[in-house]
């Protein structure tokens, strides 16, 4: 049990009860049709329930076959028309599925049909999960089809093979032995997608090299992409800017020079012959130093729009990324995606998906959600979430992020007079857009476990789950999760699910409590750095964010501070900029608030800083202890793994919270409530802490 095999154990059902049951309702199974898919979806219903029941069970090839079974296949398919006359094919769409028990002639049949292979394929999974999970199958009636279309993971990963903010390994796509050689664990990464409705990747880091862009890498590229096909996935790149000059020998990458246009028009009918279902470009321009259209004095509607062109004729996508801010703008770096992209909607072409990350900072540990959903009603907005833990503990925390997620999904936007939740905005239920999309920024990589830590499989796991479906709540998805990776017994289940449903608070606790962000490491991103200040780049630095000083702590962001506010609508700005009704959570994100406020709890701010912060670490140990209780429950390799990853997320917990209330004391002049133990080093010595070893490092921020 090392982890390679993910959700996807199929371990024997322990349960003796419960697999007599579905070993009477399932003794053969039949796929009509044949396709590169179909055959997918036979090895896994054969593979899923040979490892479930503990046998093999019989592939009929013929109808008329006796015993009750499992029909998967095309609707259109008069094997399985016959049963279907009341299901419309119609609501299904490209990847949506139907699972139904027929009886006839007291014959079981477990229909799994849908109107392409792919939605068959997406079905068998289905149904193998609810084995796994040992949920009922003696009377379905499942219909399910996806609420967002696209469904994206997006790789930070060079070509170097390093993975930016990658936390498991290096980067799965081996360059060097592609095209020839399709490494088995291409095949295992599309299915574990394929397994969680995931329809598509982007190879390669926002941070761009162009070189992705030539021949030679194309041809990898490809070979990728035909590995991928039959699970449903598609592959995209991310487009740097300068491509045109880099590899183009043009003087210029304006996106209004016709020999520009022309030079990505060409590279776009290279890319779509050889990969007729390329996805499109993501982009990242004008962020963070990349090339982008305000190099020539144009906007990021002309640069989206050049791209778009060039990708219109093969049904393409440009998603162009929001996450732009500049230190030369003298304004805070949270309203800045808002002010140049809001006066921009409405002149997108229709194939242009503007990415905009969950919140408005970056991916912190908490946000309030990012103010330009609802701000763009004539533009899809894509959902950026990162599933790699950069501001979360790398891999060696336990933090389960679904919960997070739901936060921003959940988040009502009050810019309708219907419920407009973030998540009804990126489904395109609000502004009726058909073209919708969300992005998880991937934590996978050569560590034979994929993701670093066995409980970051989770957060891989719960995107997929919550792209396909964001009304499920984060308790069914680690229900399901942990039943398919460690056990279906109640012991088991009780205590992990309630470690992980608390797991993201606890860490906000312990990092970022109350609304503080962005407190993190100069370059590695890792440990605490309040102190950090007095950089080339006065928004890479934390007090820039947290504003300490000896009246209060917190960034004003109301209207007599930055009136970042101002940027929601009216009723959410109002509850965010009243100091009485923000939700504690943001205290700190929106006011500047004295040390002798009172707190809800009776507290001051001080103490209630301290007390988070005591709370946070102290919750590790209540992790600590329920995990203990698995001992024997689970395998011990992973048992093992895991107790000692929490007690150094303990260790490291303990040292976010005593780096951080010891220079926030450096301002309040207060002591440390009596009733909490003193912290055990001094501020220097945790401000001489530093983490060479650290993976994902930049150079830089
Ligand atoms: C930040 C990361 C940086 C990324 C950037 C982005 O620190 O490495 O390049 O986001 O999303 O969080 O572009």
């Amino acid at each position: 049990e090392n982890g390679y095999d993910l959700w996807l154990r199929y371990a024997k059902l322990t349960n003796d009860k419960k697999l007599a049951e579905y070993k009477k309702q399932i003794t053969s199974f039949r796929i009509e049709g044949s396709s590169p898919t179909l055959s997918i979806a036979s090895d896994e219903l054969s593979r899923g329930l040979l490892g479930l029941f503990g046998s093999s069970i019989t592939q009929n090839k013929n109808a008329g076959s006796k015993g009750n079974l499992i029909i998967c296949g095309r609707i259109e398919s008069p094997a399985i028309k016959q049963y279907l006359q009341n299901t419309s094919a119609s609501t299904l769409g490209n990847e949506g599925y139907t699972i139904q028990t027929i009886t006839k002639d007291k014959q079981k049949i477990t229909l799994i049909a849908a109107n392409e292979d792919i939605g068959v394929l997406y079905g068998v999974f289905h149904l193998l999960r609810l084995i796994q999970t040992e949920q009922p199958i003696h009377q379905l009636a499942v219909t399910e089809i996806p609420k967002i279309k696209l469904r994206v993971l997006n790789h930070w990963d060079n070509l170097d093979r390093t993975v930016e903010r990658g936390y498991a390994g290096f980067s799965l796509w081996n360059w060097h032995k592609l095209p020839q050689y399709i490494d088995q664990r291409y095949l295992d990464y599309a299915r574990a997608n394929a397994s969680i409705g995931i329809n598509g990747t982007v190879l390669t880091n926002v941070n761009a090299n162009a070189n992705i862009l030539t021949e030679d890498y194309l041809k990898k590229v490809e070979a990728l992409a035909n590995a991928f096909r039959p699970y449903g996935i598609k592959v995209y790149l991310t487009a740097r800017f300068s491509a045109p000059i880099e590899l183009g020998d043009l003087p210029t990458a304006d996106p209004l020079d016709q020999r520009v246009q022309q030079w990505w028009n060409d590279k776009a009918k290279e890319i779509y012959q050889r990969i007729p279902d390329f996805g499109g470009f993501l982009v990242k321009a004008n962020s963070e130093g990349q090339p982008g259209p305000q190099n020539y004095g144009r906007t990021h509607k002309d640069g989206a729009n050049m791209l778009a062109t060039a990708v219109e004729p093969y049904k393409g996508v440009v998603i162009w990324r929001a996450f732009v801010y500049d230190n030369n703008v003298p304004d805070d770096r949270a309203k800045q995606a808002y002010t140049e992209f809001k006066p921009l909607d409405g002149t997108f072409k229709e194939n242009v998906l503007v990415q905009v990350k969950n919140g408005a900072i970056d991916f912190q540990p908490r946000e309030p959600f990012h103010p330009l959903f609802g701000a763009m009603p004539k533009t899809p907005l894509m959902m950026e979430f990162q599933i790699t833990q950069e501001y979360l503990g790398f891999s060696t925390h336990l933090v389960y992020l679904s919960t997070m997620f739901k936060e921003c999904l959940e988040a009502d936007t009050k810019t309708s007079d219907q419920m407009a939740s973030v998540a009804r905005i990126v489904d395109g239920t609000i502004d009726k857009h058909a073209l919708t999309g969300i992005a998880g920024v991937a934590n996978i990589g050569t560590d034979i476990n994929w993701c670093g830590h066995p409980f970051a499989q989770a957060n891989w796991y719960a995107f997929g789950r919550l792209a396909w479906n964001h009304t499920r709540s984060s308790e069914a998805i680690a229900d399901e999760w942990i039943r398919m990776t460690f056990s279906n017994e109640e012991a088991v289940i009780k205590p992990v699910k309630e470690v992980m449903m608390a797991s993201r608070e606890i860490t906000v606790n312990y990092m970022t409590p109350l609304g503080l962000h962005h407190l993190m490491g100069w370059s590695h991103h890792h440990g605490p750095a309040p102190w950090i200040k007095d950089k080339h780049r006065a928004d890479w630095t934390s007090v820039y964010y947290h504003k300490a000083d000896s009246l209060g702590i917190g960034f004003n962001r109301t209207a007599t501070g930055s009136d970042a506010v101002s940027q929601y609508s009216k009723a959410v700005a109002a509850k965010f900029s009243s100091l009485k009704d923000c939700p504690e959570e943001f205290l700190l994100w929106f006011h500047h608030v004295p040390w002798d406020h009172q707190m809800k709890s009776g507290r001051t701010l001080w103490d209630e800083l301290c007390h988070r912060y005591y709370e946070g670490v102290d919750s590790v140990k209540w992790m600590q202890e329920n995990w203990q209780s698995l001992k024997g429950k689970v395998d011990k390799e992973r048992f093992d793994e895991v107790t000692s990853l929490l007690a150094l997320q303990y260790e490291e917990a303990s040292i976010w919270r005593d780096a951080c209330l010891l220079y926030f004391q450096t301002f309040s002049k207060k002591p440390i409530p009596s009733t909490l133990p003193s912290p055990k080093h001094s501020l220097e010595y945790y401000k001489n802490l530093t983490y060479p070893y650290a993976p994902g490092i930049k150079s830089e921020w």
